[in-house]
């Protein structure tokens, strides 16, 4: 009798697991988010993973009646890194997505596994214009270096300045920048006196600007990565690169909203081209900034964490088109020509290039209420990644 009873209760055990895992296996929905958590581009990793769980508190996390799954893996901005996390989550951890990718290098590790295990990979951060071309699976939620700035480019020969130096990170969206800038400067009729190309690792800027000022352009072009502007913006001042009549334009990148509150004064009326500002006057904006804010005390979200959040968005509305069918194949075809309204503004994953075509915006760094913030003075509507159409 007891013997009886024991053998039922395993056996009713052992079907109860099996039911686990099937439930475990078919409805679970994993997405697998690679940063740079730790290390020089720490506040990348911080901004975008933030925004991915705001998403996912505000949405919940169960989609088409599966189970959303969220594993977020530090890849230190080392591209080999993110290359065997990515192997590792798709192999082991058997996700549907991936997601993430700090920089350039990182991004550009990974395409080929995304490539050969049909994996859709979902660039949130990483702007270099070619990134899209590395692998069919590749889908972008932030913006494209060209795409910045040509705009500004635009803007600076109609507003007094002539003669122009440019000053980069010496790597992909540092590269495509400097040319994309000068291209257009010239074809307006503007110069590109000099330009120089300061290390991604560690850089120092002082040799660097110690030119510039010798030079004294009207004006100083600067891209840096997120998180290394205000260590341009410190020494630029230092120098009194602003008082000798130098004036000082970049991408967004530049002014990060990350750190732009912290620049101080100096920064005052610094003009930058941009997809995102967590100043955009839009009612959906505000109700993101709030939020962000509300779940991250101390933390303002930049453009970082816009490239997150919508890209949580396209891999949700990708994963109700699709119930989940189709694998990889199904779940990357529901992505391509989405189109929404962003806390950045309208926007429009293009289904042959699969990258964002959006608005970009000429901000002037501004005091509002008591805090530095990129006002947005003007609009370039509905902006292809002019990268793309050679
Ligand atoms: C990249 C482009 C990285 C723009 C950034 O910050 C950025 C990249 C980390 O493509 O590596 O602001």
């Amino acid at each position: 009798m007891h013997k009886r009873l024991f053998l039922h209760a395993t056996a009713l055990a052992i079907c109860g697991l099996a039911a686990t895992n099937a439930i475990a296996q078919g409805d679970t929905f994993k997405i697998g988010l690679i940063l740079p958590m730790t290390g020089q581009q720490a506040s990348t990793g911080r901004q975008i993973e933030a925004a991915a769980k705001l998403y996912m508190a505000q949405n919940g996390d169960t989609v088409a009646g599966k189970k959303v799954e969220l594993i977020v893996k530090d890849d230190t901005s080392v591209p080999d890194v993110t290359k065997r996390l990515a192997q590792e989550l798709i192999v082991n951890n058997k996700v549907n997505v991936l997601a993430g990718f700090g920089i350039t290098p990182s991004a550009l590790a990974t395409a080929p596994l995304a490539t050969q295990s049909k994996t859709p990979m979902v660039v949130m951060a990483a702007a270099t214009s070619s990134i899209t071309e590395a692998s069919p699976y590749v889908v972008r939620t932030s913006f494209t270096l060209p795409q910045a700035s040509v705009a500004l480019a635009d803007w600076v020969p109609k507003n007094g300045i002539k003669k122009v130096v440019t000053l980069v990170s010496d790597y992909g969206p540092g590269i495509d920048a400097e040319k994309y800038f000068k291209e257009r400067l010239v074809f307006n009729g503007g110069l590109v006196v000099e330009a120089l190309r300061v290390p991604l690792r560690s850089p120092d800027f002082a040799p660097f600007l110690q030119k510039v000022r010798d030079i004294k352009p009207d004006a100083l072009f600067v891209f840096v990565p997120s998180g290394a502007g205000a260590a341009v913006m410190k020494q630029f001042l230092e120098r009194g690169m602003d008082k000798a009549g130098i004036k000082l334009i970049g991408t967004g990148d530049l002014t990060d909203d990350d750190q732009l509150n912290d620049m101080g004064d100096g920064a005052l009326g610094v003009v930058t081209s941009h997809h995102y500002s967590a100043a955009h006057p839009s009612p959906l904006n505000q109700k993101f900034v709030d939020a962000f804010k509300k779940a991250n005390p101390g933390l303002r979200p930049n453009f970082m964490a816009i490239g997150g959040y919508d890209g949580m968005r396209m891999i949700y509305e990708a994963l109700k088109t699709s119930k989940g069918q189709g694998g990889g194949d199904g779940l990357l075809a529901a992505m391509k020509g989405q189109i929404f309204e962003s806390p950045r503004g309208p926007m429009f994953i293009d289904a042959q290039t699969r990258d964002v075509v959006q608005n970009i915006y000429l901000r002037k760094v501004e005091k509002k209420d008591g805090q530095l913030y990129n006002i947005e003075f003007d609009v370039i509507k509905d902006v292809k990644d002019p990268g793309k159409a050679k």
